[in-house]
Formats: C-alpha cells, structure tokens, sequence
C-alpha cells in the first residue's frame, strides 16, 4: 500500500525512511526477562537498522546504560526479578532527564492501570502486548523524533547564529559551572572578556556584510586559539573566553599571545584585507559569584579600552 502524494501517511513514510537511514546512531536499550519477547523486539528494531543492546532485569539494565553511553531509548518489561520496569524507569529518571532518554513500558496486562503506572513513574509511552509491528515502529520513531527535535532546539537556544559559538546564555550556564570545579580542584584559571576595537568603524568603512564576516573570522580565530576553553560571542563585538592551565603567567600569555596574533593578522573580506585590534579584560582564580566575575572582567575591559585599546588588563 502506497499513501497518497503529501498525505499525512506519505509523510509519515518519509520521515520513517529518513530516520531509517540514520537509526545506527541511536541505540536502544530492550529490557525483559524472557528471552523469546526480548528477541522479538529486538527482531523488529535490527529490522529497522537499530543498534540494539538487552538485559535481563532493571539492575542489569542501569549497567549497560552506565557502560553505552549512546543509548537513545529504553523499552522496557514490567514483571521482571531483581528490579522491575516500573522501578527501573524510576532510577533512570533520578540519572537522566527526558531529554537525554526516552523510556517505554511494556506489558501484558490488559488493564490500562500499567500504563499510567509507567506514565506516572517518568515513563514517555507504553505498549500493551501483543503489539503489532506497525505501531511499535510508529511508537519508536515518535519517540526518536522527539528526541532529535528537543536537541536542535536545544542547540539553537545555546548556540550563536552569526558565529556558531556557544551563546550568551550557554556561556553563563556552562561558565558557572566550570569554575566552580576549578575552584574546588584549585586549578588556575582565566574568564576573559573580549571587545573589538572601534568595531563600528569596520561597518562604516566596509558595510555590514564585512562586519559579518569579520565577527566570523574572529570566531575561528577564538576556536583555534582556545581550543581547550570554553568561548562564546555574548553579543555585538563581544566575545568571552574560559581558560584553565598552569598558573597565571601562562594564562595571560595565551591571551596576551591571541592578542597580537589577531594584530598583526589581516581579514580578507571581498578581496579586502581588514585590520583589527582588541581589547580584553581579564581576572584569574576569583572566588566571587558569577556575575561578579563578569563583571570585573568588563571594569577591566573598560580599562583597556581607556588605555588605548589593544592589550590584556588584569
Ligand atoms: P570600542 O573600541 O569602544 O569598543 O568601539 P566600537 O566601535 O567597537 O564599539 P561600539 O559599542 O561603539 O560599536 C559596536 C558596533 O558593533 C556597533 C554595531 O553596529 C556593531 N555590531 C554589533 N553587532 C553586530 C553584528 O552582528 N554585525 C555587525 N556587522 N555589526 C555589529
Ligand atoms: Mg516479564
Ligand atoms: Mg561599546
Ligand atoms: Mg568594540
Ligand atoms: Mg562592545
């Protein structure tokens, strides 16, 4: 049976074939005590070009996600010893959020109480046996489309449009984070803010367009250098850099060295070659909040630029 052009059905076919061709990098995780229902699932997902791993019970479940760190969905059996289905999806929703895994109960019983069970439990969908084939498949891909949706989203709302670099607010939550680690494990560190110098004079002499590219090649610039760190554009011509190394001296040289390689670097842009300079504000190893940091790295800025632009201050 072939859907019709367009139909929802027809679509739904399309969706299926491209996930199809993409479903090796999602594996799936079959939970089940007997051996004949755990074989027919997982008979179903090779079908459908999955990686699958099993286990037999809840306890040997949470190993093998601890082990196979690309494990997508579990789908899992409610009666089983040792742990059973409704306390497995428990323990996987105290370790992993929706969006990080997506969990299927399955079960036998006729009554509808299972799946609510599950549902309420942090389950995402249930399947009563015996299931025929063509909805467990509409049932997974569902579920696997949620997933890959929630991460685009999930990767717009972090990541810089212009630049690709981690955004503002990506920048702040992973920042805090970061350094609160280093802070406990001592390691030296560095939180940079990064101005460009009389950006405004690049859009008014080249165009906007340039002033694009120039922030884009800023980017790859701020990529290579730091590869190691954590950078984002935070907005207009305003970028921040992470770093954690040795101590304070070599911090300072990277970004000292980043610097002048910038200075001396020309951006070709439409066959013009673009010279620009920055400015940066910098504080090592504070153990004040966040924001406060933040904020002493832009009073430095501020100095940098009152100095006369192009240079580190600390
Ligand atoms: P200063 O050395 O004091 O930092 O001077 P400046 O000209 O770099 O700073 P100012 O804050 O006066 O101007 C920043 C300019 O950056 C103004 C704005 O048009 C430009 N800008 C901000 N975001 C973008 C962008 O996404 N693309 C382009 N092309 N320009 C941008
Ligand atoms: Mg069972
Ligand atoms: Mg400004
Ligand atoms: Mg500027
Ligand atoms: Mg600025």
């Amino acid at each position: 049976y072939i859907p019709k052009e367009n139909s929802q059905a027809f679509l739904y076919l399309k969706r299926v074939l491209h996930w199809q061709l993409t479903n090796d990098q999602n594996t799936i995780l079959v939970v089940d005590d007997s051996s004949a229902a755990r074989n027919h699932i997982v008979e179903l997902l090779k079908r459908r070009n999955f990686t699958v791993v099993t286990a037999n019970n809840g306890v040997q479940a949470l190993e093998k996600l601890a082990q196979h760190k690309n494990i997508k969905m579990v789908i899992t059996d409610l009666e089983m010893p040792e742990m059973d289905g409704i306390e497995l999806t428990n323990e996987i929703r105290r370790i992993y959020t929706r969006e990080q895994l997506a969990v299927i109960g399955i079960s036998g019983a006729t009554s509808g109480i299972h799946s609510a069970r599950f549902i309420k439990n942090g389950a995402d969908d249930f399947l009563r046996k015996p299931f025929c084939p063509e909805e467990f498949y509409c049932r997974i891909t569902q579920n696997i489309e949620s997933l890959n949706n929630i991460a685009k989203i999930q990767h717009a709302a972090n990541t810089d449009y212009l630049t690709d670099l981690a955004n503002r607010r990506a920048f702040f939550h992973a920042a805090e984070l970061r350094i609160k680690e280093y802070i406990q494990k001592k390691v030296p560190y560095c939180l940079a803010m990064i101005d460009i110098d009389f950006f405004k004079k690049v859009n008014d002499s080249y165009g906007h367009d340039a002033g694009d590219q120039v922030l884009k090649v800023i980017a790859l610039y701020m990529r290579k250098h730091f590869s190691a760190g954590l950078t984002a554009r935070l907005g207009g011509e305003e970028f921040a850099v992470l770093l954690h190394g040795i101590d304070v001296d070599n911090l300072y040289n990277r970004l000292d060295d980043f610097r002048r390689e910038i200075s001396v670097s020309t951006i070709p842009v439409g066959g013009v070659p673009i010279s620009i300079t920055l400015s940066l504000g910098v504080i090592f190893d504070s153990k004040d909040k966040f924001a406060k940091q933040m904020n002493e790295a832009d009073n430095a800025l501020y100095l940098a630029k009152e100095n006369g632009r192009n240079q580190v201050v600390i």
